[in-house]
């Protein structure tokens, strides 16, 4: 791979402005920000309902500075599909199309549609920034929840049901590339996308992005909060190209140290107020595992 990206190299003009309307301390307005540097000019985006539609506004008065179709739910791939094959009949090839979808948008209701695009091979990227929740609409659970998280639909005992894993499922696709970030390593990020860019077919990038509100820690803690999930080994930092599986940046770092306990990370949000010291020692023992997998 090319050098790394440093904040002395980072491209910058600035795509998205200043004052856009997603909180303070949104994790994904970091990686937004970084994502569209990293992605250029040339750039037709697709984004359905979620935050992201707030942060950005609508025309004329929109905080982004690239073109973008805001569709509806289910059709997020789909449009992006119907753009690529604009794209050939007009012979701009060159032009990227990125989708940008909530985890909701992606794991739940715009799943057949990704899954379909993969699987014919479509050429675009696909970001989903999981927040974890339907955050837009007020903290209701989806998909890529995690176990035990307090939402308005999962009120007294938190959420039931294990994380999905999107970027296993996008690999089951058999897709050329397939990347996950967080919002507390933007620049791993910017590369990541950057990549993307230079890999011909569907590209799917899965964000971890810290939201105060909906998480519930103070503004100022994103960036602790996305390293946490990092250095406690709850959320990795991964590529999968070609089908070859490598841990990278602050995950790769991991191999042969001692993690962080999971219990550092759930203290920090009160989302996981709900959560018993034996569900703790549970999930702490799941990521064990898994990490017993990654050091085979
Ligand atoms: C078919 C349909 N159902 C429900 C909604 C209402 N809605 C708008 S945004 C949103 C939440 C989206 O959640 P997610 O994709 O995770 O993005 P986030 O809001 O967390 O950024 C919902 C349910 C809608 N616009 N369309
Ligand atoms: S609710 Fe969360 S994801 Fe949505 S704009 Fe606010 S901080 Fe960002
Ligand atoms: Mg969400």
């Amino acid at each position: 791979m090319s050098a790394k990206t440093t904040i002395l190299t980072l491209p910058e003009e600035e795509l998205v402005h200043p004052g856009h309307r997603a909180c303070a301390g949104c994790g994904l307005s970091i990686l937004y920000r970084f994502g569209l540097k990293a992605l250029g000019r040339d750039t037709i985006l697709v984004v359905p309902p979620s935050c992201l539609t707030v942060l950005q506004g609508l025309y004329p008065i929109a905080a982004t500075q690239l073109p973008c179709l805001n569709v509806t739910f289910a059709s997020t791939a789909a449009a992006a599909t119907g753009i690529i094959a604009a794209l050939k009949v007009r012979g701009k090839e060159d032009i990227t199309v990125a989708a940008w979808a909530g985890d909701g948008g992606t794991s739940d209701i715009g799943i057949q549609a990704l899954s379909g695009a993969c699987e014919r091979g479509d050429n675009f990227i696909f970001i989903c920034y999981d927040n974890e929740a339907y955050m837009n609409t007020g903290v209701q659970r989806s998909g890529t929840t995690p176990q035990g998280v307090i939402t308005t639909t999962t009120p007294i005992h938190g959420k039931p049901q294990q994380k999905k894993d999107m970027p296993a499922i996008m690999a089951a696709h058999t897709i050329s590339y397939v990347a996950t970030g967080s919002a507390a390593y933007p620049l791993d990020v910017y590369d990541k996308i950057k990549k993307a860019k230079t890999i011909e077919g569907p590209k799917y990038i899965h964000l971890h992005t810290p939201c105060p509100p909906g998480w519930g820690f103070d503004t100022r803690y994103t960036v602790k909060v996305g390293r946490l999930a990092v250095e406690t080994g709850l959320f990795d930092l991964y590529e999968i190209e070609h089908g070859v599986f490598r841990l990278t940046g602050a995950s790769k770092k991991l191999l042969g140290k001692e993690r962080k306990p999971v219990a550092a990370y759930f203290e920090t949000q009160t989302r996981f107020r709900a959560l018993t010291r034996a569900r703790i020692s549970a999930i702490q023992r799941q990521v064990d595992e898994k990490w017993a997998g990654y050091e085979a």
